[in-house]
């Protein structure tokens, strides 16, 4: 669904480490380890996060495609070490190893355990669990943070924030004049990212609550992009369609459960004339009188902030396992326990942030073009309509 970026991740959760291709973008972006490093620590906060996070410090280090602080026009790749490894070696050794190395058996339900030893024929549930663990997203994010500074380039902002933890709500409206980085600014200052005092303290308790009880949670959460022109995307294809675009990005990541654009399942509960954005024009441009469709019309960005809303379901790894089959024995076993988190509904939030930058740079290029950072902004000032 990208047409003008392709990017892909590799790397085991206990392996070495990840290793990230990005190619398509243009040459003369600067980008440094400390701009993606800033993207890589939001994704590692959030009450509720397990023991994995206090042992990484997640750095990408740029390995090749950037020269003096600028991009070349040609792939980018990273490199994130996972400093886990060093308990790891025998485990995940590459090499065979001359000793028993204890195999998981019994699956863990909501996991990609079962379905992966089927569609594999593997007798290890580990050799499916490493690269099914949501650590691969540290790699998409350090990535992504490249088409993050692209749109920040061009003007393009993208923020996110908390709105459900299990059955707690931050009901909060974001304030008009809050643009996404300062929407991001305030989230970020919350353990669980919401901007509501009462509801954080709520949040964290239920969190708290259901780690105690080996249990876990998950929640909702809004993702705001501002800046974009008319027409990323297209009316004229299925598969050019932006919406169709995003939500594709979205739904990669195994834990999204729901998206909802701009008004999205509530407004199949309104008349027409509720729903859609009135349009007027204030002498310079057009101006809309409400953003239901949260910036996408036909498939094309209409010059509106987008507006998401996704669900993640609660992480599968239960330390108060729920029941399962050993997969030697058939016989009943509770299902395999790994070191977990309780809830990673704030880190989820910044992943999500990551795949609407890619879908955005990549849609931006495609309808602007341009082999160099200054050409693409040329091109934007050429013909871009906001
Ligand atoms: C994660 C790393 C993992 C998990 C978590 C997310 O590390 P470890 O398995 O060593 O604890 O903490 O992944 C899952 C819970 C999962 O089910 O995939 C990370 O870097 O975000």
């Amino acid at each position: 669904m990208l047409t003008r970026l392709k990017f892909l991740t590799a790397g085991e959760s206990h392996g070495q480490g990840l290793l990230g291709i990005l190619d398509g973008i243009p040459a003369g972006l600067e980008i440094s380890e400390e701009y993606i490093g800033v993207q890589l620590e939001r994704r590692q906060m959030g009450h509720g996060r397990g023991g994995r996070m206090n042992i990484e410090k997640d750095h990408a280090e740029i390995w090749c495609g950037v020269r003096h602080s600028e991009t070349l026009g040609t792939p980018t790749g990273l490199i994130v070490r996972n400093k886990d490894w060093e308990n790891w070696t025998k485990k995940m050794s590459i090499s065979a190893v001359n000793e028993d190395i204890h195999k998981v058996t019994v699956p863990r339900p909501g996991h990609a355990d079962l379905a992966g030893i089927q569609k594999y024929g593997f007798d290890d549930i580990r050799n499916v669990l490493e690269r099914s663990s949501a650590r691969e997203t540290t790699m998409r994010v350090a990535l992504g943070s490249i088409c993050r500074k692209l749109l920040e380039d061009v003007g393009v902002e993208v923020g996110s924030r908390v709105l459900e933890i299990h059955d707690v709500k931050d009901e909060s409206i974001v304030p008009n004049n809050l643009n996404p980085n300062q929407l991001s600014k305030r989230a970020d200052a919350s353990s669980v990212r919401c901007l509501d005092k009462e509801a954080e303290a709520a949040m964290v308790k239920t969190i708290d609550d259901a780690k105690k009880a080996g249990d876990s949670v998950g929640g909702v959460f809004e993702v705001i992009a501002t800046g974009l022109p008319y027409g990323l995307g297209s009316y004229t294809q299925w598969d050019r369609k932006l919406h169709a675009r995003i939500t594709a990005l979205m739904m990669s990541v195994n834990a999204f459960k729901g998206i909802e654009i701009g008004g999205g399942f509530g407004d199949a509960r309104k008349f027409g004339s509720e729903v859609h954005d009135e349009i007027g024009h204030d002498g310079e441009k057009y101006t809309r009188y409400s953003n239901n469709a949260g910036g996408i019309e036909g498939g094309m960005s209409n010059a509106q902030p987008i507006l998401l809303r996704m669900a993640m379901k609660p992480i599968p790894t239960l330390i108060k396992p729920l029941r399962s089959v050993d997969i030697n024995s058939k016989n009943e076993k509770d299902a395999h326990k790994e070191r977990t988190d309780s809830c990673a509904v704030p880190a989820a939030s910044i992943i999500a942030e990551t795949m609407l930058c890619f879908v955005l740079a990549d849609a931006l290029l495609e309808k602007f073009g341009g082999d160099s950072m200054d050409q693409l902004k040329a091109h934007l000032k050429a013909t871009a309509k906001y």
